[in-house]
């Protein structure tokens, strides 16, 4: 039976749920935490994010309800709740959960501000939902419709807490950007009604089980967050300490092989195993338990060491979505879900948050520039599921959601509205500060709000970051008698920097800078201004020599930002001939006028002389080198952000280059 709608929304702004000086987003900390930080308020003004953040809210967000009804999905809860006719819409059982990630986006854009329309949006597709759920709480069209009521018997593939997980965290982010219960109270049913049937031997419950796609654990702990009840975090420790123990089969796939405290290295579904270590940073968190967190420590540097290509895209196999063995990352096959890209950033956030390293966060800044960002087309209706890193000459494209060309809507729809969530949630990854400071984790234009025991700390920032190195900060509120550590995360990537706080000057030699941080302590008074300069000179990366697939291959990076050529700026033959000249100087160039915007890098290359193929593509070498020789006539060669990529005409592309 639909149930009586929910207020109708009204034009006004809602009220923000929380003071500024706490950010409105995906992590709260619970009293009594454990973490060394706490996410700090953050208002993007301008810049780079401010823009990605800009297309996300007035094109990517606004297209979502349509999209959602072409796609089946809203109709499917309008079947559930017995309101429309017809049949099932959708390939998966997890298709409801694209309705939750656009909710979710959706409510934390509300939570910058107004939009009537979308809070209309938002309201009118609570409404569906709430309508959709059975009477004791549970909600799952596929199974409600396609499966005639059945419930629980297929852990492995079923995604049934996969979706009440994303339903929770939609609800957790409305009732904290608006302060209304409605689609909150629909997600705590769920959470009681799991909580009612999950449970280990000797609880009376029902099923001692497992979802085969981890969700719902770290959704649990931010409901407990939100509510304050502590079944939820109970609930998602029981989940997390479950797998492992053959409840699921066994399969590394589905994170069922070893339990995550035994595990050595991250394995199986790269979107799986990140979204259980991101609810297990959240239990350490929450918990103090110190053996979660060396795991997640233990795991997080086995993955960055020999799974993560340079993009910061994980999963390198297409079958089954998978990370690989180490060291295997391969280009044109690299799997890099955007959905995996994201995942790698919550979890990373909360490894931060726990443990105050600044290494969580060099993680963050280059997925978010590179593996994340290329999953989202410029203009903000088109997408990639997959992110290789390298498309061949004459490639011939699978179509379909493994496409190497940007697609409106996917059948497996899961990344377009994972990354609307991401970027509306932007500003809650960049910073946050604990009793000591405020540390500033991503450089971007606006203002930071950190709270020192009650006591609130901001700062401006102006930067034209990542196009340029100077990043300007200017203290606004501060104790006047207090002193307190304004902390600038040093990049990774970074070779050289100088830093100048009032009449002081740094560089890296003398800076007082550790594991990342740049501490700077001081009383300091309304207006003081500290200025960071971070060396952007482009510069070539090599890899491991294990990383077989790019032996002999540098790649061009520039500050944060990983480059790749396209065939587009390239002519006159193909990528796949192209030799970099590793001796010759790059040099950059701004173009305001190409892909909204980038600094190009400018190097210089020769095109192999191909040799006669003979009968078919090898050669005895007779021990020589098996190099061919290249051309003598030097190419310019221009090299763009890998984000930027497949924005134009379809063509080759590749970030890994073979050099001379
Ligand atoms: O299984 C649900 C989602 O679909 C996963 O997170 C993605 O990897 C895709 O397989
Ligand atoms: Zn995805």
């Amino acid at each position: 039976m639909p149930r009586p709608r929910p207020a109708a929304p009204s034009a006004s702004t809602p009220a923000p749920a929380e003071p500024a000086v706490t950010s409105t987003g995906p992590v709260r900390l619970g009293p009594g935490a454990k973490a060394a930080l706490t996410p700090a308020a953050v208002g993007l003004r301008a810049g780079f994010w401010s823009t990605r953040r800009e297309v996300n809210a007035r094109v990517s967000l606004p297209q979502g309800p349509q999209l959602l009804e072409s796609a089946g999905n809203l109709h499917n809860l309008r079947l559930a709740a017995g309101t429309a006719e017809g049949e099932f819409r959708g390939a998966y059982p997890f298709v409801d959960t694209d309705v939750y990630k656009w909710l979710e986006a959706a409510a934390w854009q509300l939570a910058q501000g107004s939009s009537a329309e979308l809070e209309a949006d938002v309201e009118r597709i609570i409404a569906l939902v709430a309508d959709a759920q059975q009477p004791d709480g549970y909600l799952n069209t596929w199974f409600q419709l396609v499966k005639g009521g059945e419930r629980y018997k297929d852990l492995r593939w079923g995604h049934e807490l996969y979706c009440a997980g994303h339903l929770i965290q939609a609800a957790v982010a409305h009732h904290r950007a608006t302060g209304r219960p409605q689609l909150l109270d629909v997600a705590r049913k769920f959470a009681d009604h799991v909580d009612s049937v999950f449970g280990p031997p000797g609880s009376g419950k029902e099923i001692d089980g497992v979802d085969g796609h981890p969700e719902v654990e770290t959704a649990l702990v931010e409901l407990y967050r939100e509510t304050g009840e502590r079944r939820y975090l109970e609930l998602a420790g029981y989940f997390v300490d479950r797998f492992g123990h053959g409840l699921l089969g066994g399969e590394a796939y589905c994170q069922d092989r070893v339990p995550v405290r035994e595990a050595d290295t991250v394995e199986g579904h790269a979107v799986r195993q990140l979204y259980l270590l991101a609810a297990a940073a959240d239990l350490a968190t929450e918990t103090g338990d110190a053996e979660l967190r060396s795991a997640g420590e233990r795991l997080w540097r086995a993955m960055t060491t020999t799974k993560t290509h340079l993009t910061g895209g994980l999963g390198a196999h297409h079958d089954q979505e998978d990370f690989g063995d180490p060291y295997e990352l391969p280009n044109e096959r690299a799997y890099c879900e955007t959905c995996a890209a994201i995942a790698s950033v919550q979890w990373s956030w909360r490894m931060a948050l726990l443990t105050g390293e600044a290494r969580y966060s060099d993680l963050i800044e280059r997925t978010l520039y590179n593996g994340f960002l290329a999953g989202v087309s410029l203009d903000g209706e088109r997408w990639l599921y997959v992110n290789p890193l390298q498309v061949r000459d004459g490639h011939t494209d699978p179509g379909g959601d493994q496409s190497a060309r940007r697609t409106r809507w996917f059948r497996c729809a899961c990344c377009p509205p994972n990354a609307m969530r991401l970027l509306a949630s932007l500003e809650h990854y960049l910073a946050s500060s604990d009793a000591g400071g405020l540390q500033i984790h991503q450089y971007a234009g606006g203002r930071y709000t950190g709270d020192l025991d009650g006591v609130p700390v901001s700062v401006e920032v102006e930067t034209g970051y990542p196009w340029q190195g100077a990043i300007s900060l200017t203290v606004g509120d501060t104790p006047a008698d207090r002193p307190w550590t304004l902390s600038l995360r040093v990049p990774q990537w970074c070779a050289a920097y100088r830093v100048r706080c009032g009449d002081t000057e740094y560089d890296r030699s003398d800076a007082p800078e550790a594991d990342g941080w740049l501490r700077l302590e001081r009383t300091w008074a309304p207006g003081d201004r500290v200025v960071l300069e971070l060396d952007l000179a482009p510069r070539l990366t090599a890899a491991d020599p294990r990383v077989d697939a790019v032996r002999g291959c540098v790649a061009i990076e520039r500050g944060p930002l990983v480059y790749c050529l396209e065939q587009v700026d390239n002519p006159g033959g193909g990528l796949d001939d192209i030799v970099l000249d590793r001796a010759a100087a790059l040099s950059v160039r701004h173009r305001p006028e190409l892909l909204g915007g980038v600094t190009t890098v400018l190097a210089t290359g020769r095109r192999r002389r191909v040799p006669d193929a003979g009968w078919w593509p090898y050669t005895s070498t007779g021990g020589a080198a098996p190099e061919t020789e290249p051309d003598d006539a030097p190419v310019e060669l221009t090299a763009v952000p890998y984000y930027a990529w497949a924005n134009r005409q379809d063509g080759a592309m590749r970030v890994w280059l073979p050099t001379s």
